[in-house]
């Protein structure tokens, strides 16, 4: 295992020539993804050759090769994590059991809809990344927003393969409708509702990867949990990919808001924006944005859905094995509840309360970056502290969706949230500004003035070089 077959149409490291039908089905599909590619994927850019990393091997040490390539010309392929031998399941109601090899047929109809659901996600974060190429602040960025791209690409196949394999008719079915659903699409939208923003901009380019990226991690790993082995080991090699994406966004935000509290200091009237810059309470803006779209990706607080995931064996909890108790039963969650305009407190079985479990990781875990970039804005010394808006903030989902609350979460009226909505989300008038901002700056080891060079290039490159090439 571990090392990749590149001679094969579609790359693989899961023995694809011995499975004829398998291989024509893929290679059936494979053509109308190259289309979706072609039509969807990052306009302006097909023909030019871009610095990109491509899996070599599954296995920890030395995974990737960089090289120039052509984004048409990548070879997507079919990548699953080394498998783990006598694996047994360790949590929810077949805890002991082997790991299963094929899909029992009991969950057949819940593990394609989780799949389906992870793969929608794939193609639709493609698809809202389009236009970013025609106006990136560097080649840098340029050619990490590619990487960033070409994976999720990939991640698209790492889903069709599952369904392709152990989904028969229907998962050949849901593989096709994966290409025709797209992003914002009024008659056929995406899945889940973050998936269906517009994100045109650079700074929301950072946010997404930041946070949706990160809502990924979260479920990948759940999902890299599971009783189906091969959804495990798919979902673990995902997770080394993603963790680039993690640092896109992570840095990028970290960048501009450093590059914002510079300017903020520059002008005689700490205005960052007279100085071509993106000041603190816009990026705060577009945090508070981002991240509360990406909270509802988590699902309701108290679910059905997610006791089920969870009891059946099919979704685990972030890293399962830092709990010292596996079945989530005889245990409770409480939560704040707020019914007729008060709040009281609900204890709700755990198993029903895995969504919010989840995301009290990822809050904790988005937490920390802003701290960091924190520091970084008081190293710089400009009077501003960035904050994550309370998790009942601007919902959309769930417990608190149907509620009005402000950033510290404090319940308000309609009219009230209404009467704040620019102050505390992004507005018209703070795209308008970005959007302006947003000039391309293609010249070797040039940045645009919005935001900070990075620390270090990739793949012990220099800042100034070439990491797509125009000619
Ligand atoms: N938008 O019990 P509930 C990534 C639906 S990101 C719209 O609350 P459940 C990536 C839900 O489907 C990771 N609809 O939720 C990042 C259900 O519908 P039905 C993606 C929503 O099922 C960046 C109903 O509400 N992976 O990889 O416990 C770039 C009530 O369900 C939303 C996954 O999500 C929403 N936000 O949990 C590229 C993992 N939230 O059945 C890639 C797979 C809920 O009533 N998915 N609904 O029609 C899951 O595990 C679950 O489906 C969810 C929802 C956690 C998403
Ligand atoms: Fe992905
Ligand atoms: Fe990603």
């Amino acid at each position: 295992m571990g090392a990749i077959d590149y001679q094969s149409l579609i790359p693989n490291n899961v023995n694809l020539k011995d499975d004829r039908r398998l291989q024509r089905a893929l290679e059936r599909w494979q053509p109308n993804y190259l289309n979706w590619w072609n039509e969807m994927g990052p306009d302006n850019f097909q023909t030019k050759d871009v610095y990109l990393r491509t899996a070599i091997s599954a296995d920890r040490s030395g995974w990737a090769h960089f090289d120039y390539v052509k984004m048409p010309d990548y070879r997507w392929g079919i990548f699953l994590a080394e498998p783990e031998p006598d694996r047994k399941i360790h949590f929810g109601d077949h805890m002991g059991q082997d790991a299963w090899q094929t899909v029992p047929g009991e969950y057949r109809n819940v593990l394609r809809r989780i799949i389906v659901t992870q793969g929608d996600t794939e193609p639709a974060s493609v698809e809202q990344q389009r236009a970013l190429g025609n106006t990136a602040p560097s080649l840098y960025d340029l050619r990490n927003l590619f990487q960033v791209n070409v994976e999720e690409g990939r991640h698209l196949w790492a889903m069709v393969y599952l369904l392709h394999s152990y989904f028969g008719r229907e998962g050949r079915e849901e593989a096709e409708e994966l290409l025709a659903r797209r992003s914002g699409d009024v008659d056929k939208p995406r899945i889940l509702d973050a998936f269906n923003q517009p994100c045109d901009d650079w700074l929301s380019f950072f946010c997404f990867t930041m946070f949706a990226d990160r809502d990924g991690k979260y479920q990948l790993a759940a999902l890299a949990e599971s009783a189906f082995d091969p959804l495990a080991r798919t979902c673990k090699f995902m997770l080394t990919e993603e963790a680039h994406h993690l640092f896109v966004g992570d840095t990028g935000l970290e960048r501009i808001i450093r590059r914002g509290a510079e300017l903020t200091l520059a002008d005689p009237n700490g205005d960052a924006r007279a100085q071509g810059g993106i000041d603190l309470p816009t990026i705060q803006r577009f945090i508070n944005y981002w991240f509360s779209y990406c909270l509802d990706l988590f699902g309701s607080e108290i679910s059905t859905n997610a006791a089920d995931y969870f009891g059946n064996s099919l979704k685990g909890r972030f890293q399962e094995k830092r709990y010292s108790e596996h079945t989530g039963l005889g245990q409770g969650k409480s939560f704040e509840v707020y019914k007729n305009g008060a709040f009281s407190n609900e204890e709700v079985p755990l198993r029903n309360a895995m969504n919010e479990v989840l995301r009290d990781d990822y809050i904790d875990e988005c937490g920390n970056a802003v701290r960091r970039w924190n520091k970084a804005i008081a190293k710089i010394g400009a009077d501003f502290e960035l904050k994550l808006p309370h998790r009942r903030f601007h919902r959309h989902q769930g417990l608190y969706g149907d509620n009005f609350f402000n950033p510290e979460g404090e319940p308000i009226s309609e009219a009230e949230f209404e009467a704040n909505r620019d102050k505390w989300l992004k507005s018209d008038a703070d795209l308008a500004f970005v959007r302006q901002l947003m000039q391309p700056c293609y010249e070797p080891g040039k940045m645009a003035n919005w935001i900070a060079p990075p620390k270090r290039g990739i793949d012990g490159k220099g800042q100034d070089f070439e990491y797509v090439r125009f000619a």
